[in-house]
Formats: C-alpha cells, sequence, structure tokens
C-alpha cells in the first residue's frame, strides 16, 4: 500500500506542509478535449466506465495535464444501483437515468436477494481500472476511491433520474419509512463493500458524497444521512484504520459539528456555499479541510477574481492542513486553461508564503 503520498502527510501531521495540495472534483470529464475523444470512441458512458484501460486513461489524463497531486478514479455513484440490477443510461444532454425505479417492496426484496459476490464481479473492472492507475501514477499522488452516501443513491434509484427537490424521495420515504430505510441498509453495506474494495485495489484514500445533503429536510438529517455515513465510516474504519475519509456533504454546513460527532472522517470538503473562514473557525482543526472554489468562477475564468478568490482561501486556511480543490464538480463548459491558471495561483500564493511550491 503507498503510505507516502503529499495528500496522505497531510492526514498524517495535520498541518501546513511543504506544499499545499491540490485536485478538482470531477477533474475528468467532459471539459477535457481528451477526455472528449475516448468517450467516443468506447461509445457509451457503461463502455467508459467498466472498461478498466478506458477508466485508467480518463483518470489519468488530468494528472498529465496539469500534474495535480491527486487522481480520482473515473467512475460514478450510480454504479452501485446498477451493479444491484438498475439500468444505468448517460445520454448527452438528457443527463442519467436508473430503471426500473424503485418503488415498492417487490424491488427492495428484489435488491435484497442480490448475490454480494455477483456484484462484486460487476464492478470488477472499476477494481482492475484502479490497480492498474496506481501502478502508473507517480507515488508521491494520491489516489482517490468513492462512493455516493446512501441517501443521495437513493434519490436518483427512487426517482429513476435526479431529484432535484427529493419530491419523490421524500415522498416515498413518508410513505414507507420502513422499506426506505431497509434501502439505506442495503446500500450502506454496499458502499462499505465497494470502498473496502477500492482500497484493497489500490486507493489511498477515499471520498464519500453526499450531494443531495442540502436538500434533506432537518428532521431527517440525523437517520437519512449522519447514521449511514457514520457506519459507513465504522465499516470502512474497522478495515483500513488508516485510509483517510473524505466527506463532501453539500450544502450541510450547519450539521458539520454533529457529522464531525458523530462520523469518523478525517475531512470535511467545503461546498461553496459555506464561507471557507467560518469553515476554518467553526471546525476543529484536527479535521482537514479541502475546497471551496466556485467551480462558476472557474468556468468564467476572470483571471483577477480567480486570484482573489484563490489569496482569499490560501490566506484563511494558512495555519490548516488543507487540501485546495474546488466547492463542486467542474463544469463542462470550463476552458481546462483555467484550471492550469488556478494552479498557477496556487503555486504563486505557495511561493509568496514560504512554502517550497
Ligand atoms: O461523458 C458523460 O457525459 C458523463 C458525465 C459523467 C461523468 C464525467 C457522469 C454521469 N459521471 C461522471 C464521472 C464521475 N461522477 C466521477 C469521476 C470523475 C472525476 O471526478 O474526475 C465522480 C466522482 C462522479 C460522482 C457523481 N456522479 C456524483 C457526486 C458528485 C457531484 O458532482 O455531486 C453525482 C451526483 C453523480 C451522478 C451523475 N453521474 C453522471 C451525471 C451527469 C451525474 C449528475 C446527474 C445530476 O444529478 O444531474
Amino acid at each position: 500500500m503507498i503510505e507516502n503520498t503529499i495528500i496522505q502527510d497531510i492526514f498524517r501531521y495535520k498541518k501546513p506542509l511543504s506544499t499545499i495540495p491540490i485536485w478538482f472534483m470531477r477533474q475528468a470529464g467532459r471539459y477535457l478535449p481528451e477526455y472528449r475523444e475516448i468517450r467516443k470512441k468506447a461509445g457509451s458512458f457503461n463502455s467508459l466506465c467498466y472498461n478498466s484501460d478506458y477508466a485508467e486513461e480518463v483518470t489519468l489524463q488530468p494528472i498529465r495535464r496539469f500534474d495535480i497531486d491527486a487522481a480520482i478514479i473515473f467512475s460514478d455513484i450510480l454504479v452501485i444501483p446498477n451493479a444491484l440490477g438498475q439500468n444505468l443510461t448517460v445520454t448527452e444532454n438528457i443527463g442519467v437515468s436508473l430503471e426500473p425505479s424503485i418503488k415498492d417492496a417487490k424491488a427492495i426484496q428484489k435488491l435484497e436477494s442480490q448475490n454480494v459476490s455477483d456484484c462484486d464481479n460487476f464492478l470488477q473492472p472499476v477494481y482492475e481500472a484502479i490497480a492498474k492507475v496506481r501502478q502508473s501514477l507517480d507515488k508521491d499522488k494520491s489516489l482517490f476511491g468513492f462512493c455516493g452516501a446512501p441517501f443521495t443513491i437513493s434519490s436518483y434509484m427512487i426517482a429513476g433520474k435526479p431529484d432535484k427537490e427529493l419530491s419523490e424521495t421524500c415522498q416515498f420515504y413518508y410513505q414507507n419509512k420502513k422499506l426506505f430505510f431497509q434501502l439505506i441498509e442495503i446500500l450502506c453495506s454496499y458502499c462499505i463493500r465497494h470502498l473496502c474494495n477500492q482500497i484493497k485495489a489500490g486507493a489511498d484514500i477515499v471520498q464519500i458524497f453526499e450531494s443531495m445533503g442540502g436538500m434533506i429536510p432537518a428532521k431527517l438529517i440525523k437517520e437519512c444521512s449522519i447514521n449511514p455515513i457514520q457506519k459507513i465510516c465504522d465499516g470502512v474504519k474497522k478495515e483500513y484504520p488508516h485510509i483517510p475519509i473524505i466527506l463532501f456533504a453539500k450544502g450541510t454546513a450547519s450539521y458539520f459539528k454533529e457529522y464531525i460527532d458523530n462520523c469518523n472522517i478525517d475531512a470535511l470538503s467545503i461546498d461553496t456555499q459555506t464561507d471557507i473562514a467560518l469553515a476554518v473557525k467553526n471546525i476543529p482543526s484536527d479535521i482537514v479541510l479541502q475546497g471551496n472554489l466556485d467551480p462558476f468562477l472557474l468556468c468564467v475564468g476572470n483571471s483577477k477574481m480567480l486570484e482573489e478568490e484563490v489569496n482569499y482561501i490560501l490566506h484563511n486556511c494558512r495555519n490548516r492542513a488543507f487540501i485546495f480543490n474546488l466547492g463542486h464538480g467542474i463544469i463542462k463548459h470550463t476552458n481546462p486553461i483555467h484550471v492550469e491558471e488556478t494552479i498557477k495561483y496556487v503555486r504563486l500564493w505557495s511561493k509568496n508564503n514560504g512554502y517550497n511550491n
């Protein structure tokens, strides 16, 4: 297992080191011409995602182009529902769908009767891709594995598509609370298994995406988000106590304390809706921070505003164990030159403030 990446050192020492590590959520994807080329060659998102050579290639593309400090395996939070029998379709300009959607007890029973090793086999290309990337990746760079948090995954499974307002997910919850938690339980165990398998294959850090966090009603946050994430962290830490876990729970700043107190997380990824200065003030210093440049600013690429915002983030995090990133994923219309420029500003700030680069 790789143990001396720049990012792992941040977790080991819990203080600023000689470099500020950088990576970008959704750093592989349509904004890169080299990704579009492979995507075309593969023919569909699924053929890309489940072909370990293609997945390896697109995972490494942003590393080659930007020389950043971490790769994140090219996959998706929806591979778990796909492995559990829902058909996953990603169509350009239309979006994602999962069919058939989960509507009743029969559908949940079907999920429950899935054979665990069949799911492992289905996801084997993801693990193979991880092993290949780890072989090619410099030893000082981290490789992220990831999964969605059970609530976020369940929202796609229940609606069969993005459930932006959680209208279908919350109605399902209120109508079939018992069934809903059966689904969450199933997802907890598959998330633990999927993260452990990714670590076994070579991932040296993992991130959990609760992308729908900000839409969860206050009354449901504890049982629908915090408890399942706690369960996943405990499950992963039991097998791999030294692998850092980062939580990106978008839109949940008012519950950061609850997440930290209850879940065994090592870092919080801060969204753009949260002022990084407040995060620094309110989050204990043994929790590593990651974030939080606005992906829309990155997309527009106004140099002066970009530099000012990078400086604001870095200045506020100057005494913290910190990983530079976005507040959410890169938008597909982003010019890769803006990413390069951002990296340049981070390096420039570091140099002017006594870091090695
Ligand atoms: O070529 C294409 O059109 C595919 C678009 C795409 C990509 C590039 C999808 C479908 N998934 C991915 C890759 C992906 N998804 C990665 C790895 C790439 C990287 O980060 O470099 C990761 C980490 C994800 C995670 C993911 N998928 C999340 C959580 C992160 C977030 O952005 O909040 C979510 C919510 C998804 C669902 C999903 N998969 C794909 C799309 C277009 C979506 C969003 C659907 C929606 O809610 O609108």
